[in-house]
């Protein structure tokens, strides 16, 4: 017997367009004519449009748009203006913060300068979204639980490019902007500070990461499982009985001895991605200007064996004179 399931066949709702709900006074008109997608309705909502733009939407997609542009003909200069080039290195190319000696000085723009220049702009467009995001929830009557997710990630954001490069006092600190590079960033901070790997607040991170992972495929595929009942209309189900809301439940209870409520489990949801950037972040700020090597805070904290002393001493070649007649 054919059974309804909804992995590929989805459910494409169509109707008349709606431009959505009034908007009270002060707002700006939304732009665009809404129309019926039958390849987007496959895949999210069947209506596209139409958007609300308003002065914070266009002033970020300006303030954005810079950013991106200083930081693309910075890389399209580093390869002669050539065109071939900038797509065939593209993933090698970057703009990098200023070199250490000029502190949180203004560099010269060809040595960092670009790059401070397209990070304001960057900050700016990032805040800007964010006050969108805000104003946009308050108009719908929403609660805030959007925006106070998203000034999580920017928090994170702004430890990595702004509070811990002024902590250490140097703009060098901060993260290149460039695919490859900002990638070398990652690795060569983890070694820097003695493996990242012993940083609690990154093994925090990383829980609330692979958690929020694991919470969206749970949730995902009960809905899923119990849509044959009804079962995405989730809250509305949430005290009744003998609907898809209690066989979800019920599943997880059989199989766990415990389950999330329909209500609940998005409380779960938010809390794991929240910590995920907010525990981050914590562990980023810390990192050179509390501790210097997370390796030996955890065998000092008991976390970690210290390598046993199977080789003889070692002295660090980094810390050793250069060798006469060394060629650079
Ligand atoms: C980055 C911030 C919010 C972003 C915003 C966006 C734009 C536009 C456009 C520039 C994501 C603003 C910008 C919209 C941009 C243009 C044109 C959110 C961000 C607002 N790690 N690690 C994490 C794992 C290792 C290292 C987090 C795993 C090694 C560093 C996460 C492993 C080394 C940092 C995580 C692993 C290392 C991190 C990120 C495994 C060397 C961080 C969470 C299995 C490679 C960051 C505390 C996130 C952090 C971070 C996971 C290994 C280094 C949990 C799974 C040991 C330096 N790592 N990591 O949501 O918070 O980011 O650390 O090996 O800074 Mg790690």
């Amino acid at each position: 017997m054919p059974q309804y399931q909804n992995i590929f066949t989805t459910v494409n709702a169509v109707g008349p367009v709606s431009p959505g709900v009034a908007l009270g006074h002060g707002n700006s008109p939304r732009s665009g004519k809404p129309a019926l997608s039958y390849w987007l309705g496959k895949l999210g909502n069947a209506q596209i449009g139409p958007i609300y733009l308003g002065g914070l939407g266009l002033a970020s997609i300006i303030f954005g748009t810079l950013a991106i542009n200083i930081i693309g003909f910075n890389m399209l200069a580093q390869v002669n203006w050539d065109p071939v080039q900038f797509i065939r290195q593209l993933f090698w190319l970057a703009l990098e913060p200023p070199p250490p000696q000029y502190g949180l000085g203004f560099p010269p723009m060809n040595q960092g300068g670009w790059y401070l220049l397209s990070s304001l702009f960057l900050l700016m467009s990032v805040l800007l979204w964010f006050a969108r995001v805000w104003r946009r929830a308050r108009e719908l009557g929403l609660g805030m639980h959007i925006p106070y997710a998203f000034l999580s990630a920017i928090w994170l954001f702004l430890v990595l490019g702004l509070f811990r490069p002024i902590l250490m006092g140097s703009w060098g600190e901060a993260v290149p902007y460039g695919i490859f590079p900002h990638l070398d960033w990652t690795t060569a901070f983890s070694l820097r500070y003695g493996n990242l790997f012993y940083n609690p607040f990154h093994a925090l991170s990383i829980a609330f990461l692979y958690g929020s992972v694991l919470l969206f495929a749970m949730h995902g595929g009960t809905i899923l499982a119990v849509g044959r009942y009804g079962g995405e209309r989730e809250i509305e189900q949430i005290v009744d009985r003998g609907t898809a809301s209690e066989r979800a439940a019920l599943f997880w209870r059989w199989t766990m001895g415990f389950n999330a409520s329909m209500e609940s489990i998005h409380r779960w949801a938010w809390w794991f991605a929240v910590l995920t950037t907010l525990t981050g972040g914590i562990g980023i700020l810390l990192t050179g200007t509390v501790v210097d090597n997370w390796y030996l805070w955890a065998v000092k904290h008991g976390v970690a064996p210290q390598y046993p002393d199977v080789f003889p001493p070692v002295t660090d070649p980094a810390l050793q004179a250069a060798p006469t007649g060394a060629k650079p």
